[in-house]
């Protein structure tokens, strides 16, 4: 390296650090004005997923699709992992009113009214913490004896 190479070398080095400073002192302005027009709307939403995650660390969600005809279920067996949130979107394919309700431990999780034939419905579940098989039937009339349930199945490593 020549003596006028090292002369430019620091220069440049100079004028980056004026640049530096100048810019790091306009930044900082800049984040301020930033982090007050965001007061309302962003840190609002920070905290609210920050308790969020303190309060469920993994519970993922899963959807199914379930069809109610006369008289079943299909499928007529449900797959989930400990803990999650099962989404079952109901479709009455049948000619009957039909429901879907779930026997857990925590007592029963279900739709709240009967579907008519040609309705949709969705209903979240919140899956045991533990595993095991748990029926879910209709609670419509006596369409449970004649045959319209299923079985839950709750794995740390559910099939499909
Ligand atoms: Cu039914």
């Amino acid at each position: 390296m020549t003596v006028n190479q090292v002369h430019r070398v620091l220069c440049l080095q100079a004028a980056l650090l004026v640049w530096a400073s100048t810019t790091g002192c306009a930044s900082d302005v800049d984040s301020e004005n930033t982090d007050l027009a965001a007061e309302d709307g962003q840190i609002a939403s920070s905290e609210l997923d920050e308790k969020g995650m303190t309060a469920a660390p993994a519970a993922p969600v899963r959807r199914v699709e379930v069809t109610a005809r006369d008289f079943r279920f299909t499928p007529n067996r449900l797959f989930a992992e400990p803990g999650e949130t099962l989404i079952v979107s109901l479709r009455n394919a049948g000619t009957h009113p039909h429901s879907i309700a779930f026997e857990l431990p925590g007592g029963t999780q279900g739709l709240r009214r009967p579907l008519q034939p040609g309705e949709t419905a969705r209903v979240s579940i919140k899956v045991p913490r533990r595993t095991g098989r748990f029926v879910y039937y209709c609670p419509v009339a006596d369409h449970r004896a004649r045959g319209m349930q299923g079985m839950l199945d709750v794995s740390r490593s559910p099939v499909p």
